[in-house]
């Protein structure tokens, strides 16, 4: 029998897959259809290392199963090219960032093309396009049409190096995520979109989506962070009138907080304000200690939002002498401080310090000896007065209306009594930021914007879109806050659309996160994007394929492109474009691989390892199934050279097995052709262990690939092989299943094996095995999941669960999930047969 290799069948069949057109997608079908969706890469100039295919992998075998169990398979792949990595690699490399990208794209094709995946190349997009941003540029139009993308003066985040403004979302603990400078605030013209109108439908349609992991739905909640409250309004009397503070309140100055616990206003013992807090400035003359909150102020400029609220960080601050503020419950005067634990950007920049009920001002007050004044007690409390802060809900003490109510109905109370007296109302909080929109960078979207002297901002028209990056021989950033497009004339002059005269473009350019904002629509549309189109021609493939039924990447994306896509998603869903007000109803996030040091893969520590050299040493129908059982498919893992070689061993053994079939002349329709039905062959029917043992693989491998746990139902397909290799000879038939269970895995191998059996047919389009549910099942017990040593789910498991299986099921269990918090659990301990233990 000829040897297995790899480099000859990997090639042969790719070349006959390529020719023959075998991966098209229809636009529409009367199968049902799956939509599976990789988030797309940024082509690099390293190129792909072997961390890269792990998720393209995973969508290749879901792409295949589903096909061969009859749905029309939707796999297509792009390229997200604009941004800041690509223009730094740009300029460091000094070639041009179209040139670049152009390169880097070629690179990742070769790369991708030797794996063997299933996408329709007639689908690719490249954000970069003009074709492709003229959409882009039109949806932005749009937004920019309803008031949804409006220009703004506020202070936005700079970053020094990257000479451009950041987004809120592209801040790591208050450094650039790129380059990791320290932001500075610094007050801009920008274009933001309002973001901040979606955030309560952001926050509750994460409800309908039942099938995203816990914990990324938990880091958008937290990204939105809607708080409940009101917002109270403390007048601060001027030194030389009389006080009164119910009649004066509108006509006097004020300072306005933001407060979830309008309950504890009889607590109020001093207020804080941010040091960008307005009231310093206008205050001036009548502030004592000037000097001294001026230097805090100066001070407090040079921390990042991040060092300023750690919990952990001791509490600063200076007392504003010469103001006070007046509670408005009890008339009390209050001293004011300014302290850099209250943010500028968050509520209204001042806060009602209450220390008995919160832990911050509870510290503060400790510190600099301010009054502590108990309103709230437990519901069950046996102690007196405590020494300590209580920050939960109980029942209000000792203080006139509130007296004796529980925290929901006293804060009821109060914003009803605040409402009443005009000092306040409720409020909803976000945390969230309107998106600032604007770069000062050159390679992005150019904004399809004018402005007119006689007419300010208007729209590009449609029939002019789309407005093209122009191109130029110098595209360093300026660092002026203008784009590099402003020193460009023949860009910069026009005309104005509405009257004629002479007029100015927009110069700054769009941020990275817009292109993928829509492009899983782009690839329905097949390079006809074309959103007015779509009301005719397209309407019909367009609300086929939507929405993507699974969507697999990085988590990390779970607070930045997740909610910005979402957010356009829905905007387009207002504007009829798409019907269902989703995009993703799946996902699916994947681990690292890091190096075989346990470290991130990385030019910096010279640990990468490249695909190419795997593919040629090994081939790649290992690599995917070595990257595939390294382990569970969300966890990081480490790689490792032994489990590749590993991996290579066993698919010669399949392949040797091919020497023991006995009937290799059964024509490959008998008896198989039927199972996508769920019939049978008689064959497999009986109730010998080889036969059982088929029908729990074709199971346990259905359902592995269903839920993504890729390396257990290789362990299964494993345990199938030692079974079949302690056989003296082999049906056809029993051959044929493993190689077709095997083949979303390794698809070259068992397309070879399969041709070899004597098939003229692609195994992508035979009917994935059916298996009999009752000889599927064996034994099933049912075991105890604890976490930090409490009963917190029970799950039923065939009775020879492997203890990693158990583990793994444990942990995905949603329950479990929940009291995870996305946080990694510290260990998993399994009791055979009765529990798995997890302690966080
Ligand atoms: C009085 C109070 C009493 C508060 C109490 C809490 C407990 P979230 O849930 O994050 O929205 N706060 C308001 N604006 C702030 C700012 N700019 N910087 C720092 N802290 C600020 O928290 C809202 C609470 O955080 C508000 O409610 C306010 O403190 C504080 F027993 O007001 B609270
Ligand atoms: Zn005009």
């Amino acid at each position: 029998m000829k040897k297995y290799d790899p480099k000859k069948i990997e090639k042969k069949w790719q070349k006959y897959w390529a020719k023959h057109e075998v991966y098209k997608t229809k636009d529409t079908s009367d199968k049902p259809k799956f939509f599976v969706l990789d988030m797309f890469p940024y082509p690099s100039g390293a190129g792909l290392h072997v961390g890269h295919p792990k998720g393209y992998i995973a969508t290749d075998i879901v792409a295949r199963m589903k096909m061969m169990q009859g749905y029309n398979v939707l796999h297509p792949m792009g390229w997200d090219a604009f941004g800041l990595p690509a223009e730094n690699y740009a300029i460091k490399n000094k070639v041009h960032p179209k040139e670049a990208v152009e390169k880097n794209i070629a690179t990742f094709k070769k790369q991708l093309g030797m794996l063997g995946f299933t996408y329709d190349w007639d689908r690719e997009i490249n954000t970069t396009d003009p074709n492709y941003y003229k959409w882009t540029q039109w949806i932005f139009l749009q937004m920019f049409k309803r008031g949804l993308a409006f220009e703004s003066f506020e202070p936005v985040n700079w970053c020094p190096v990257d000479k451009t403004v950041l987004a809120n979302e592209d801040l790591e603990n208050g450094r650039c995520e790129r380059c990791g400078s320290v932001v500075e605030r610094r007050p801009m013209r920008q274009w933001v979109l309002r973001i901040t109108q979606y955030a309560d439908r952001l926050l509750n349609d994460l409800e309908l989506l039942k099938e995203w992991p816990e914990h990324i739905k938990e880091m958008q909640r937290n990204w939105i962070g809607r708080s409940e409250g009101a917002v109270v309004k403390f007048q601060i009397p001027n030194p030389e009138s009389q006080i009164n503070p119910e009649s004066q309140i509108q006509n006097s100055e004020f300072i306005e907080v933001f407060t979830t616990r309008p309950d504890t206003l009889f607590g109020v013992t001093y207020m804080v304000v941010a040091p960008e807090h307005e009231i310093i400035k206008n205050h001036k003359s009548e502030i004592k200690n000037l000097d001294d909150v001026e230097a805090y102020v100066e001070q407090a400029k040079r921390k990042t939002d991040l060092e300023r609220t750690e919990l952990q960080k001791d509490k600063t601050g200076v007392e504003i002498k010469g103001l006070r503020a007046i509670n408005p419950v009890n008339g009390e005067k209050l001293p004011i401080f300014v302290a850099d634990y209250v943010l500028g950007g968050y509520g209204t920049g001042a806060i009602m310090a209450v220390p008995a009920h919160d832990e911050r001002d509870f510290e503060f007050a400790k510190k600099y000896n301010l009054t502590i004044k108990e309103v709230v007690k437990p519901v069950v409390d046996s102690s007196g007065p405590t020494e300590d802060c209580f920050s939960g809900a109980g029942i209000n003490v000792r203080y006139d209306f509130l007296d004796g109510l529980e925290t929901p109905e006293a804060k009821a109370k109060m914003i009803e009594w605040l409402e009443d007296k005009k000092i306040g109302k409720r409020q909803v909080q976000y945390k969230i930021r309107d998106w600032v929109f604007s770069r000062q960078r050159y390679w992005g979207e150019p904004m399809p914007l004018i402005n007119c002297e006689k007419c300010g901002w208007v729209a590009v028209p449609e029939d002019q879109l789309p407005v093209e990056l122009p191109k130029v021989k110098h595209y360093e950033p300026t660092g002026t806050g203008e784009s590099p497009l402003a020193n460009i004339p023949k860009f910069v002059n026009t005309t104005c659309p509405n009257c004629g005269g002479s007029a100015k473009r927009e110069t700054n350019t769009m941020p990275q996160w817009a292109g993928s904002c829509w492009y899983y629509l782009a690839y329905i549309m097949r390079g006809i994007f074309n959103f007015q189109f779509l009301i005719s021609n397209y309407r019909e493939a367009f609300d086929y394929w939507n929405p993507v039924d699974l969507y697999v990447g990085g988590a990390e994306h779970a607070a930045r492109h997740l909610i910005y896509a979402r957010f356009w998603h829905k905007f387009l869903y207002d504007i009829g474009a798409v019907k269902n007000e989703e995009p993703f109803t799946r996902l699916q996030s994947v681990g690292l691989i890091l190096a075989e040091d346990g470290r991130k893969m990385s030019k910096r520590w010279g640990n990468v390892i490249n695909p190419d050299d795997i593919v040629e040493e090994f081939g790649a129908d290992s690599m995917r199934m070595y990257e595939m059982f390294m382990g569970p498919f969300s966890q990081p893992c480490a790689w490792s050279a032994n489990g590749l070689v590993g991996m290579r061993r066993f698919l010669e053994r399949v392949w040797s097995l091919y020497e023991k079939v006995v009937d290799s002349v059964i024509p490959a329709k008998a008896g198989i052709q039927s199972q996508r039905d769920g019939d049978l062959d008689s064959r497999l029917r009986g109730n010998d262990k080889l036969t059982t043992l088929l029908h729990q693989t074709i199971k346990k491998v259905t359902d592995d690939i269903e839920g993504m746990r890729f390396n257990t139902a290789i362990a299964k397909m494993m345990e199938l092989v030692n079974e079949i290799s302690k056989q003296e000879s082999l049906f056809t038939l029993h051959f044929s299943l493993l190689v077709k269970l095997l083949s979303p895995f390794a698809p070259h191998m068992t397309q070879e094996l399969w041709e070899m059996l004597g098939n003229q047919t692609l195994l992508i389009n035979e009917p994935w095995p059916a298996y009999d549910p009752e000889l599927a099942k064996g034994q099933e017990i049912t075991l105890a999941v604890q976490v930090n040593g409490k009963l917190r789910d029970t799950i039923v498991v065939p009775v020879d669960i492997s203890e990693e299986d158990a583990k793994q099921k444990s942990l995905e269990s949603e329950k479990i999930q929940k009291w995870l918090d996305g946080k990694e659990p510290k260990k998993v301990i399994y009791v055979k047969r009765k529990l798995v233990s997890i302690v966080i």
